[in-house]
């Protein structure tokens, strides 16, 4: 898979390639960041990029041209059709089903807001979506594209090994994870849950179970109203607040 990505600052994106199972996905030529800088198109002296937004009021606005002409720079670079994606505050909050969907194509182009904003023009006649990392305020759009990147090269085949297959992943799923527990048995005066030292697999796997259900529950509730859960979880979870209510930490506030 490719990415193109038109930013400001291209060291910033392609330190995600640079380490960790990303690094290790673009060593093996599976995953490939090109960067396009629209300062490379400025115009002028100072090769302006922005500029004040019309109508007044504060910050400045990325200007068409520049923006155009790197993204048209990774079109002309490209064998295949680039589907374009901006990281904006106004877009559709990323989700595991649309980074299911993305990987799936094999050439992205990601566009990276800076200042106030992009010129809507640039997004009306040169972007196919527009994503946001969540409801919160962001400097640019650089560490959107670098989720979008690390997110999508773990789903890639050949990127993670069997033992940690990105399909039995926390969200895969629609629920948070099981806690997790390794040696030594006894740590901060807390022992592990003896279920997970006993060899029954099965009990294991409902103990797992019943904790992801569980934690979802508590933590995650609108994670939960998405899932159709059937008889076996319903009994799982009604297990999880039979447990909570005896003499857990959360006794008085229960439902
Ligand atoms: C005053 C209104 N603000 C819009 C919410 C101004 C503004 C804030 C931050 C305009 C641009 C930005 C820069 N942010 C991004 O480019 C961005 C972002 C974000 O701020 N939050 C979540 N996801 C993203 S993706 C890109």
């Amino acid at each position: 898979m490719r990415f193109d990505i038109v930013t400001l600052f291209p060291e910033l994106v392609t330190a995600v390639g640079e380490s960790g199972v990303t690094g290790r996905a673009v060593q093996q030529g599976r995953l490939v960041l090109e960067t396009w800088n629209p300062r490379d198109w400025g115009a002028g002296f100072h090769q302006a990029v922005d500029d004040r937004p019309y109508g007044g009021g504060p910050g400045m606005v990325m200007q068409y041209g520049p923006l155009a002409s790197a993204l048209e720079a990774a079109r002309a670079d490209a064998t295949a059709p680039l589907h374009v994606i901006a990281l904006t505050p106004q877009g559709r909050p990323i989700r595991q089903a649309m980074l299911r969907e993305l990987v799936r194509k094999p050439r992205v182009a990601l566009v990276c807001g800076r200042y106030e904003g992009i010129d809507e023009r640039f997004i009306e006649a040169q972007v196919d979506e527009e994503w946001s990392l969540g409801d919160y305020v962001l400097s640019g759009g650089e560490l959107g594209a670098m989720v979008v990147i690390d997110a999508c090269a773990r789903l890639l085949p050949g990127v993670l090994g069997h033992a940690d297959s990105a399909g039995q992943d926390s969200f895969s799923e629609g629920l948070l994870d099981c806690p997790h527990y390794t040696r030594p048995e006894v740590a901060a005066g807390r022992a592990v849950p003896s279920v997970l030292l006993g060899g029954d697999h099965g009990a294991i796997r409902r103990w797992r179970r019943r904790e992801a259900l569980g934690r979802t529950w508590e933590r995650r509730p609108d994670l939960l109203a998405r899932e159709e859960l059937g008889v076996e979880d319903l009994a799982l979870l009604d297990e999880y607040r039979v447990e909570r209510r005896k003499g857990g930490p959360h006794t008085e506030s229960d439902d």
